[in-house]
């Protein structure tokens, strides 16, 4: 049913950067693996320049060693974009230059995604100020225009494996197709998991997983104008109708598949990032258990060591710091298993609850790879050592809220977010096996709304408190609801968030489709997946919230008989975060058809924060 086309990717450009890099003690072990160029902080400063820019890589096909030229948006005409390492208390004093073309002219606006060539910059995971000329993915930057950016990195901030990447609303999963991303290190010093002796003395090895797609000329098209729902389905036509004849490349460092040389015995700390606009990765390796040290840049308590050849599941966005110790001589794979293959595995934390397959309705239009995926190969020769792991607990972030804290604090609010989708696909179209909130939803995001031309796939992102009331009409069982449950600028989704404040939110999965949950500037240490506790409490700033589980031997499936995937977690607001933000699905292609909300912390005088967009500097060049 799909193309099954899966191509190795080859990117000059960072096999140039490479040679350059290769020097001095890592030139040995790192030969023929990649990492991106790396820009470091001095004097508590780290300034550079980002240009998005069209740029030129060549690209493998694995199965016929077709080497194609792709042409796409990028950082610094490389994939990845560089890696930048900061310390806390620096600044990233960044100018964006965007040298991506104009955006075409007559599109369709509205909810539906525009301005393909518009971008901003996120600081994924960093806990920092969204106002302003920080973290503000509600500024624009247009083409054509050079953008400062300054983020002040507080002094206590945790270090830890983050990144960065466009946010503008409409077209962040165009952009990271093109593989715009990169690594964003915050560095650690005495008292921190870069100090621990086992992890101090193992070599860094970085892995940025992207999927980069391309049509079949190495181009990257926008969406189609046309669409009427976000995947194809008989005569309707979905967005990435555009690529569906496409090319892709799952590429690691910029390289499908490439080579990393270890000694028996060696331990390595691999920084995992899985950068994908869409797809989740099942990650394994052969014959070696991964030994989990941090969670999207956050130091667990106590290393957390699968069985060998347990995968590890990254949803998109997530990162994991883990060991690796390497076992006998022989070639072993890092691979990607099939989402949906692997259901005694394939659990969303490494607590072992609840494995399921994973299943993300991405889009019906873009081919799927053929799994499992390489997504390096490790040769293990030479002569064995035997370097040690940590034995004793780890330091956990002095800046987070401690465990025991988060979990005995009487949260201030209780809070419920839903994700929930409507649509036109058979299965959905019944009234009584779709939600009950589509009928009302579908009347308010109607043909004006979509710019012009009507689309019927919701991917809402709501308030669950926001009940409605019943009404007697069955296309509308309820009606009346308050809020908006796709993305506005307009309207943060609460009034009552303050800074300092403890919250606990259960988000709601009401889809046969896993959403990746992410919550900009503050992370959530995740206590219940599915309604079960976790035994260790998890923090995260981005995670699967599982599929509903259909009601055995239902068919066709309805989701009001369903059992929904739940995550419960706890947050706290910190006083560098005051402003206006985002959560989102981190399934890319979700939300830019509005699968997020904004939120606003407020200080504790109840002042509004200052909103996203004004007094933004930017200027023509
Ligand atoms: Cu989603």
């Amino acid at each position: 049913m799909f193309q099954r086309n899966l191509v190795i990717a080859f990117g000059v450009a960072t096999m140039l950067i490479l040679a350059v890099l290769v020097s001095g003690s890592d030139a040995k072990s790192l030969a023929g693996f990649p990492q991106p160029q790396v820009h470091q902080s001095s004097s508590g400063v780290l300034s550079l320049t980002l240009q998005a820019t069209i740029a030129r890589n060549l690209v493998r096909d694995p199965t016929t060693g077709e080497t194609r030229l792709i042409e796409t948006p990028t950082y610094n005409g490389t994939i990845p974009g560089p890696t930048l390492r900061a310390k806390p208390g620096d600044s990233l004093e960044i100018l964006l230059i965007n040298d991506l073309p104009s955006n075409p002219l007559g599109q369709r606006m509205g909810g539906f995604p525009h301005d393909p060539y518009s971008t901003n910059l996120h600081t994924h995971g960093l806990t920092v100020s969204p106002q302003g000329i920080s973290d503000n993915v509600l500024r624009l930057m247009e083409p054509g225009t050079s953008n400062p950016v300054r983020v002040e990195i507080p002094p206590d901030h945790p270090s830890g494996t983050f990144w960065y990447h466009p946010h503008k609303h409409g077209s962040v999963s165009f952009q990271l197709f093109g593989g715009m991303a990169g690594f964003l290190i915050i560095g650690g010093g005495p008292g921190t998991l870069d100090s621990v002796p086992e992890v101090k003395s193992a070599r860094e090895v970085l892995m940025a997983f992207q999927e980069i797609r391309t049509d079949k000329n190495g181009r990257l098209p926008f969406v189609n104008p046309a669409a009427t729902q976000l995947g194809t389905d008989g005569n309707n036509p979905g967005l990435w109708t555009t690529l569906a004849n496409g090319n892709f490349y799952i590429t690691t460092n910029g390289i499908t598949n490439p080579t990393l040389r270890m000694s028996p015995g060696e331990v390595q700390r691999w920084r995992l990032l899985n950068a994908a606009s869409g797809a989740t990765l099942v990650v394994a390796l052969e014959d070696h258990g991964l030994h989990i040290i941090a969670n999207d840049g956050i130091t667990v308590p106590n290393m957390q060591t699968l069985a060998p050849g347990q995968p590890y599941v990254l949803g998109t966005g997530q990162r994991a710091d883990v060991l690796v110790k390497a076992g006998a001589p022989g070639v072993y794979r890092l691979q990607a298993l099939d989402p949906a293959a692997s259901p005694g595995w394939s659990v969303v934390s490494a607590s072992g609850i609840d494995p399921a397959p994973r299943n993300v309705r991405f889009s019906l239009d873009l081919p799927t790879p053929t799994f499992p995926v390489t997504l390096a190969t490790i040769v293990v020769s030479g002569r064995p050592r035997d370097m040690p792991l940590p034995a004793g607990p780890l330091p956990v972030p002095t800046a987070l809220p401690s465990i025991e804290t988060m979990l005995s604090t009487p949260p201030n609010v209780v809070r419920k977010i839903a994700f929930e989708i409507c649509g036109q696909r058979v299965f959905m179209q019944p009234l009584a096996s779709r939600l009950p909130t589509c009928g009302f939803y579908f009347d308010r995001y109607d043909v004006n709304y979509w710019g012009g031309t009507n689309f019927t796939s919701l991917n809402m992102m709501r308030d669950g408190d926001d009940a409605g009331t019943p009404s007697p009409d069955p296309a509308e069982p309820l009606v009346d609801f308050q809020k908006e449950a796709l993305f506005t600028h307009d309207k943060p989704l609460f009034d009552d968030m303050f800074v300092g404040n403890f919250e606990e939110w259960t988000v709601v999965n009401r889809s046969f489709s896993d959403h990746t949950f992410h919550i900009h500037q503050n992370p959530f240490l995740v206590t219940h997946v599915n309604g079960k506790p976790l035994p260790v409490p998890e923090w995260n700033d981005t995670m699967i919230v599982p599929a509903a589980q259909p009601q055995p031997g239902a068919n066709p499936v309805n989701i009001n008989e369903a059992m929904f995937g739940s995550l419960t977690f706890r947050t706290h607001f910190d006083p560098d975060t005051v402003g206006s933000f985002v959560m989102h699905c981190h399934v890319l292609n979700h939300e830019d058809i509005g699968m997020m909300q904004r939120l606003e912390i407020q200080d504790r005088h109840g002042s509004p924060a200052v909103a996203g967009r004004r007094n933004l500097a930017q200027h023509k060049h």
